[in-house]
């Protein structure tokens, strides 16, 4: 297995980059009309405009055979066939399966889930269709109108954003709500004004075992049994779960009818293609959900079957190897343009940084080249007003994903108008800038005085030539949303296998549980365990506090 740092592609990208360092992506708009065609691809809905980035055809060129090289193409088609390329945990990762929409047959271990994928999806269909229509109903006859989704991790990110982006679509009298912090603050305050009779709680969990879903889906359970009298009956009509451990679900006390299996080649951040995205359905209705199935399958077929240079995931994923490995960029920003899209930082921050956050590679060495980045981010306009000082004139170099639709749901006055073009404009300035010559002249244009202008105009030079990709698409639809969260999984794919790490297991999540488990009962009392100075000391002063000590 060859580390990326001694392909023959990546010793050139080294070398182009230092060919490269002085030149200016404005000069290259200026000296070539045709830059925007060269460096941007339309698919489906979706345009994605790649030219305000620091490459050249060169280093295009020099990525795409930095792909090859990589065996990447050898690496999808092991995805799509379901071979364990989850090696720790030694699972298929066949999240592609949960949104196939064709004939083909998927195996794992030799037998096809395609029909197990389809009777959880009709599952899915029948039960949201009951609670929509108001045919289920609570323990006293009423129908639903709140459904709680307790899960953690990938079994609340993925559902809470794609539900909130998907607000125009929702059904008026149900409302969805989400809780995953084991802080009571998030439990009790989404309960705050409910109705035990009309609420339907979803536990959410992959293992059945997360301490903090399990924590709240009990003290759920206790605030329903206090309206229904203690009687356990009323569960039933109450919790629903979604789970690959049946076991734990009966002995929770839900129904196993009332489960909704998905599978252990799900991992959890990419799991809202599952039952997992039950809320999901409930809120937008299974037609919808479907379209986002959809969305993502196309991207999956986009993705498994296009050439590498007109492959979205493809290029995305370069181009990010591209400013970590080779500009130092620590971090990438993602700043959708749209107040729907709030969630969406947060879901890319646990699939990115979750699957690609690594040390060491597939064999197990230490890595000595920088792989997942720090990724973090939120709507604009907001960030305008704030973090972008930074990406601007601050010395880091961050890459930025634009998101903008072209048409909002709702077309209230000059509002949409005005977003496109901040969002537009945050795009140009960071590749333009503004040179100390332009600064200076405009402010001797305004009359500000001469033994001034030096330092105003430093301060107002923006050196630009700042990278960032911008998609533009007709509106957030379910299947443009299915899409582009499809895309960015895939984009994380491609840069894990260039990276050479495995982007689906996440040990590094362990010890801290493990040593939340130890120190638990120590917050009550008796004797401290083996801890460092400081842990001892927190956990005696937490007692006093608490008065435990
Ligand atoms: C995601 C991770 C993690 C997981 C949560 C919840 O890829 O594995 O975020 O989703 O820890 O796990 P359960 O679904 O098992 O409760």
């Amino acid at each position: 297995m060859t580390v990326p740092t001694a392909l023959p592609a990546w010793r050139s990208l080294e070398e182009h980059r230092r060919e490269i360092a002085d030149q200016h992506m404005r000069d290259w708009f200026e000296n070539d009309p045709q830059r925007f065609q060269r460096f941007s691809l339309q698919w489906g809905e979706i345009l994605f405009d790649f030219s305000k980035h620091r490459i050249t055809d060169k280093t295009l060129g020099l990525l795409l055979q930095l792909a090859e090289q990589s065996g990447l193409r050898a690496k999808i088609d092991a995805m799509f066939a379901g071979d364990k390329i989850n090696v720790t945990e030694d699972r298929a990762v066949l999240h592609v399966a949960l949104r196939h929409r064709g004939d083909r047959a998927i195996y794992v271990d030799g037998r096809d889930v395609m029909p197990e994928v389809r009777r959880v999806l009709a599952k899915m269909r029948r039960f949201s269709e009951q609670v929509r229509t108001g045919q289920w109903r609570g323990f006293t006859g009423r129908p639903i109108t709140d459904v709680v989704n307790l899960g953690i991790g990938g079994s609340d990110l993925g559902p809470r954003m794609v539900t909130t982006a998907l607000t125009p679509y929702h059904k008026e009298d149900l409302r969805v709500h989400y809780v995953a912090n084991v802080d009571e603050a998030d439990l009790l305050d989404t309960l705050k004004g409910l109705d035990q009779e009309t609420t339907l709680f979803l536990v959410v969990s992959k293992t059945f075992t997360t301490q903090e879903t399990m924590t709240n889906a009990r003290s759920a359970r206790d605030w329903l049994l206090t309206a229904a009298g203690g009687d356990e009956s009323a569960i039933a009509r109450h919790f629903v779960a979604v789970s690959t451990n049946r076991h734990a679900v009966q002995a929770f006390g839900i129904d196993p009818d009332n489960m909704f299996e998905f599978w252990d080649w799900v991992g959890g951040r990419y799991s809202l293609w599952s039952a997992v995205g039950l809320s999901i359905a409930l809120a937008v209705g299974m037609d919808r959900f479907e379209e986002l199935l959809e969305g993502a399958y196309a991207m999956d077929e986009h993705f498994r079957t296009t050439p590498f240079s007109r492959n979205l995931p493809v290029v995305m994923g370069l181009l990010g190897i591209w400013y970590a490995d080779f500009f130092g960029a620590e971090s990438h920003a993602v700043l959708p343009y749209d107040q729907y899209l709030r969630h969406f930082p947060d879901h890319l921050q646990q699939l990115d940084m979750e699957s690609n956050g690594k040390g060491v590679d597939l064999a197990g060495r230490p890595v000595d080249y920088p792989t997942g980045p720090i990724v973090w981010g939120q709507p604009g306009t907001n960030g305008q007003h704030s973090f972008f000082q930074l990406l601007h004139q601050g010395t880091h170099l961050v890459p930025c994903d634009f998101l903008v639709a072209a048409r909002s749901h709702h077309e209230l006055g000059e509002h949409h108008r005005i977003l496109v073009a901040n969002c537009l404009a945050q795009a140009e300035a960071l590749m333009r800038g503004r040179t100390f010559e332009e600064a200076r002249a405009e402010l001797a244009a305004q009359g500000v005085a001469d033994d001034r202008l030096d330092l105003l105009a430093a301060a107002r030079t923006f050196p630009g030539n700042r990278p960032s990709s911008l998609f533009l698409y007709p509106e957030l639809t379910p299947k443009v949303l299915g899409s582009l969260i499809a895309l960015y999984e895939h984009k994380v794919f491609v840069q894990g296998a260039v990276w050479n790490v495995n982007s689906f297991d996440q040990w590094g999540v362990e010890l801290g549980k493990q040593l939340a488990r130890a120190i638990l009962p120590e917050l009550e009392g008796g004797q401290t365990g083996d801890h460092d100075a400081s842990t001892r000391a927190l956990i005696e002063h937490c007692r006093r506090l608490r008065g435990t000590a």
